[in-house]
């Protein structure tokens, strides 16, 4: 590709020192004498948010001359990770930055570790926003990304005594310089209260919501730029509270009273909530979620009738895709707004929404399934409780007509009434969608099977996959530049816009010099993770190891617990002078445990004081090494990928959505050792069955498993290794004498089990057996790895968005570069 003159691409040297020095001292007020880190990576990113303004207004203006049709992307939670080496790398001006610098005798690595990244989102689901915002501004989609401005984003986890601790982000400290506010982009929303209903003069009713409170929600925007490409924008909106509602004229006890309100609308956007359970009954989430729909369907509409466009036509123009149930609320709320301020009849009104909607559904887990009580949603949203109930009833009454069993008609209600009443958002979304996807083509097929069974037998056309993917930009070329560059002086640029090119390197796979450069670049990688991991935790591996990783969120259905048993039983085997065959393996987590989650905060525990039980015996830590590497972000996901030999994706199959993490490893060489679950299937089938260690059962077996009642204990009877493992557990041996201290991680798993360790454990063993033999033969090992990684074009995030645009969005896209 080459770029237009005035483009933001191919800045010189000389404009890019002269930019960073004018927003070092005009910007900021700072001379060299006297700046930090810090003030050189704000004046170097300022500079860089104007180039990449640039680019937006540049996509901007050829949108609306091409009228094309746009898409809304509504999530909670965005995980964008660091922007300054991304935005460097998409602007093609890393080298010449770095020169620039050095010119200054400034390093580019030192000024890019400064950046901390906004951590608004919890995992997989918020990563994958953003890497689908990186790969719309890459393709040229029309498109916005809405959610909310959490002041604190996702707790930072230290470990203390092993134990995780939650310590509050405040990722705004140093100041954020890539955004802009945009104060006459506000809107006013409305809480609680209650609806007046009356015929007009033509005797059409007319509803009134008469609300107790409103706040303000101001627009703050950041530019998300594509690969030399497009720039899109990530609009989050902040609560505060509307002054001149409360603070006119009033006397000193109303003034404080007001200042009290003023803050309390203002907590609205405080802080992200964990994916924590029992959540459900929080009124503050339900606040954030009606609070982000409500200002992004007023700024859609706004820009819909700025055009000079008719309501009528809104889903014509606009593509609105909610990310999981979280925006969910939207179907009522567009409702309410062509319904009640519009004046649209309820028909029309209907067909416009469900038109307008598509939903994109991101777990199976019936806990994890979103519910809010009819009392809390009425008391909040009374005149959404109305609409809901007005589309429950006309959905049901199609039902009676075509002749649904009573039974069906219950399960496919909007409302469950099975004890406190609750409205099932999942059926919400997708009653007023006209898509409904999974992110896997296992998980489509469940949702088809299981959770949303009934809609699929009654709107087949209306379900379809997108098999999530993953930036390969971020998660390859800048976070993996020894293997990028290797790639690129092999096979060229290309793969950089269409990871399928990766292919063309297919003819290396075997060639032993070509290897060996490979495995000379994960070894540094590994030395690097070496250092930082050393850094961070006082444990120093030894790089030659082989590098075993499991990091994700901490999850009883993700099975760490499992890896550790694996861990325990190699310990055991060296102990009783039979591990011979054992690789040396330094064993590396990450990870969060939502705040209120027992298990998981004790897995942690486990995980750690298996660590220093093994690092610190003579007799065995030659040969294992194990870290808890403590608070996993995106930037530490890109330092961890690059130095991974075996990717740990263990799930119990029917459990993992899609996963993420498991793409992100094999596209950096990882094999990959895991189970039937979520897109591992689509992974094995794309690097082939013999590149990829498989064990465990599949997702039939576990559901017959289940039938057949599961009983773990007479595994465990029957398996001596096993029960050689377990009882290590309670032995105090781990716990400096505490029987006690793992005993609920050990009872739970011999008297449920729900997710199957034990029955999965020997096969577990037997293809970490495999792993450590294959481990032997290197050549071998990185063939396996180069088949990997040239195999993972389907992958990229670039493939899931056309998906997307050509399935459910039906937009075409438009590129400025
Ligand atoms: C819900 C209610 C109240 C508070 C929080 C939440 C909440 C927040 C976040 C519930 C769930 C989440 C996040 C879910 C998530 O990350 N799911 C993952 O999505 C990935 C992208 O599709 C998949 O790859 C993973 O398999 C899936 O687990």
């Amino acid at each position: 590709t080459s770029s237009k003159p005035g483009s933001g691409l191919d800045l010189s040297k000389e404009e890019i020192k002269k930019s960073f020095l004018e927003k070092l001292f005009y910007g900021l007020g700072r001379i060299p004498t006297v700046a930090t880190d810090n003030d050189y990576y704000s004046a170097l990113a300022l500079a860089v948010r104007d180039w990449v303004f640039r680019q937006y207004v540049r996509s901007l203006e050829e949108y609306a001359e091409q009228d094309s049709r746009g898409v809304a992307y509504l999530s909670a939670e965005y995980l964008p990770g660091p922007h300054l080496g991304n935005n460097l790398l998409n602007l093609s001006i890393t080298k010449t930055t770095r020169e620039a610098l050095a010119d200054l005798d400034l390093d580019l690595d030192k000024i890019l570790e400064q950046e901390v990244e906004p951590g608004l989102g919890n995992g997989g689901l918020g990563r994958l926003a953003s890497c689908y915002l990186d790969s719309m501004a890459t393709l040229g989609v029309p498109s916005i990304g809405y959610g909310i401005r959490y002041e604190f984003g996702i707790f930072n986890q230290t470990l203390k005594d092993g134990w995780q601790a939650e310590v509050t982000d405040k990722w705004l400290h140093y100041g954020n310089p890539w955004e802009v506010v945009r104060p006459e982009i506000a809107f006013e929303v409305k809480f609680g209260g209650y609806t007046e209903h009356k015929y007009d003069s033509n005797n059409k009713l007319q509803v009134n919501w008469i609300p107790d409170s409103e706040i303000r929600g101001t627009a703050y925007d950041t530019p998300i730029l594509g690969y030399r490409s497009n720039g899109i924008i990530m609009r989050l909106w902040s609560a505060e509270a509307i002054e001149s509602f409360d603070f006119a004229a009033y006397n000193m006890g109303d003034y404080y009273r007001a200042v009290e309100k003023k803050m309390r609308s203002e907590n609205i956007t405080k802080v992200l909530y964990p994916n924590d359970e029992n959540l459900s009954g929080k009124e503050l989430r339900l606040k954030q979620q009606y609070f982000f729909v409500s200002c992004s369907l007023q700024d859609i509409i706004r820009l819909h009738l700025l055009q000079g466009r008719e309501l009528e036509n809104f889903h014509e123009k606009f593509n609105i895709q909610l990310n999981d149930t979280h925006p969910s609320i939207a179907v009522a709320e567009l409702m309410r707004i062509l319904v009640d301020i519009h004046q649209m009849e309820w028909d029309e009104a209907w067909h416009v929404t469900r038109h307008t909607f598509a939903y994109t559904n991101h777990t199976l887990l019936p806990e994890a399934l979103e519910k809010w009580s009819v009392n809390l949603l009425g008391r909040l949203l009374p005149r959404h409780l109305e609409i809901i109930y007005e589309i429950n009833s006309r959905f049901l009454n199609e039902l009676r007509k075509q002749n649904f069993s009573t039974e069906q008609i219950s399960r496919m209600s909007l409302i469950d009434d099975r004890g406190e009443p609750s409205i099932r958002m999942a059926h919400l979304a997708t009653v007023g969608s006209h898509k409904v996807n999974g992110v896997s083509a296992l998980h489509s097929r469940l949702l088809k099977s299981m959770v949303l069974q009934d809609f699929a037998e009654l709107w087949p056309e209306k379900f379809t996959n997108v098999t999530n993917g993953v930036a390969h930009r971020r998660f390859l070329a800048l976070s993996n530049p020894g293997l990028a560059d290797l790639i690129t002086r092999k096979i060229g640029k290309e793969w950089l816009t269409d990871l399928s090119a990766l292919r063309n390197l297919e003819k290396f796979a075997d060639d032993k010099s070509f290897q060996e450069e490979w495995r000379n670049i994960k070894f540094k990688n590994k030395e690097r993770l070496t250092a930082l991991i050393e850094e961070r935790t006082g444990v120093k591996l030894d790089p030659s190891m082989l590098f075993d990783i499991h990091v994700k969120r901490i999850h009883e259905y993700k099975r760490q617990h499992l890896k550790v048993l694996h861990i325990l039983s190699l310990y055991l085997r060296l102990k009783n002078g039979k591990g011979k065959d054992i690789s040396p393996t330094s064993f590396i987590f990450g990870g969060k445990a939502a705040p209120g989650y027992f298990m998981a905060k004790r897995i942690i525990k486990l995980i750690t004081a298996v660590a220093d039980l093994i690092n610190n015996d003579p007799e065995v830590n030659k040969k294992l090494k194990v870290v808890f590497l403590p608070n996993f972000s995106v930037k530490l996901a890109q330092q961890v990928y690059p130095a991974a030999d075996l990717s740990e994706q263990i799930s119990m199959a029917g459990k993992e959505a899609s996963g993420t993490g498991n793409m992100k490893f094999s596209l950096n060489g990882a094999l990959t050792i895991g189970t039937l679950d979520g897109a591992n299937v689509e992974i094995r089938e794309e690097v082939g069955e013999k590149n990829f260690f498989l064990f465990g059962l599949t997702t039939e077996e576990v559901q017959e498993t289940k039938k057949a009642g599961y009983h773990p204990y007479r595994i465990y009877e029957q398996n001596n290794d096993l029960r050689e493992v377990m009882d290590f557990l309670i032995s105090g041996k781990l716990s400096k004498g505490d029987k006690e201290l793992f005993r609920p991680i050990y009872d739970n798993l011999l008297q449920q089990d729900p997710y199957l360790l034990l029955k999965d454990y020997q096969s577990y063993i037997e293809a970490m057996d495999e792993v450590h033999k294959t481990w032997k033969d290197q050549n071998e090992w990185a063939k396996r790895s180069i088949l990997n990684v040239i195999n993972m074009g389907k992958f990229s995030s670039d493939r899931s968005i056309s998906d997307y645009c050509e399935d459910i969005w039906k937009v075409e896209t438009v590129k400025v570069v």
